[in-house]
């Protein structure tokens, strides 16, 4: 018998196949099975959504050890490749190191970094954040990817010159520049409603990496174009934390307005629902192996 395929290998072919692949939002084990169950080849581990669903804001309140723990949990809880939002790589150069060492000990297939500044400031938010030096930011690329204990390790730079107002020019700049430095993937972000500075983008700079787009204010734009373009990787971002809001707002206020459960009982999961995604059939069948026999 092969080889079972790695995680990291799993995440690498997703990114480098010329199929288009697309990577769900999950923030935890349950969204990450879901996720999974759903057909999902691979998963994104948001910033955003993983800060959200512990109550905090996507400004690095969560430390890097407790997001390290929410990945954990996604990890354990499917078999498939994760790449996670690593932020800015929480400070220089040598906070990637680490952190890349944890991932790579913990089976997370890769992680994106983005050349902002600690701590961030998600890029939804204002205008004209500050972009990280250009060389500093190639430095914790280069750190990174000397740091992966595994061959396939993926790391993804992101480049925010669209969504922070530099232009396109520096964009392609910086997107060469971090190629070079080792980046397996580029990932450009735009905050634009139509995808058209993407397409600009992804024409100008061909295949020279694979690009990976977020296109969450750019959503009505056809799959299919970003197929034609070339991209390589799209990433639903937040849509799982964002339709459980939705979801749990209307029971709780339901329940709350109505004092009982009989008008919520026929539209939520059932318990029974919740002991088939956490597995416990698997529990059943080893409690009858070990313990013994009443
Ligand atoms: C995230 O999901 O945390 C991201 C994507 O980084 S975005 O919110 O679009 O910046
Ligand atoms: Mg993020």
């Amino acid at each position: 018998a092969g080889q079972a395929q790695t995680r990291f290998f799993a995440l690498r072919r997703e990114i480098e196949s010329s199929s288009l692949s697309f990577l769900m939002e999950a923030h935890d084990g349950l969204s990450a099975k879901i996720a999974e169950e759903a057909g999902f080849r691979g998963i994104w581990a948001s910033g955003l959504t993983i800060s959200a669903s512990l109550g905090l804001r996507d400004s690095n309140e969560a430390s890097w050890t407790q997001v390290l723990d929410v990945l954990e949990y996604m990890s354990d809880a499917t078999t498939l490749p994760i790449l996670v939002d690593g932020d800015t790589g929480y400070g220089n150069f040598n906070n990637v190191r680490r952190l890349v060492r944890k991932l790579c000990e913990r089976n997370i297939a890769g992680v994106c970094i983005e050349d902002k500044l600690f701590p961030k400031t998600n890029s939804f938010i204002g205008e004209a954040q500050p972009l990280a030096d250009l060389d500093e930011f190639c430095g914790r690329i280069k750190a990174g990817k000397d740091s992966q204990t595994d061959l396939d390790f993926t790391l993804v730079a992101r480049v925010e010159a669209l969504v922070s107002g530099r232009g396109m020019e520096e964009a392609l700049r910086r997107a060469e520049a971090y190629h070079r430095a080792g980046a397996d993937a580029i990932l450009i972000h735009s905050k634009q409603s139509t995808a058209e500075e993407i397409f600009t983008f992804a024409g100008r700079w061909g295949d020279r990496a694979p690009l990976v787009i977020v296109p969450t204010m750019y959503y009505a734009t056809p799959t299919e174009l970003f197929r034609q373009a070339g991209i390589s990787t799209i990433i639903w971002a937040n849509h799982l934390l964002r339709s459980s809001i939705t979801a749990m707002r209307e029971t709780a206020a339901r329940i709350h307005d109505d004092q009982s459960l009989v008008r919520v009982e026929g539209s939520v999961a059932t318990v029974k629902d919740i002991f088939r995604l956490v597995g416990n059939a698997e529990l059943e069948e080893a409690e009858r192996r070990y313990l013994p026999a009443k």
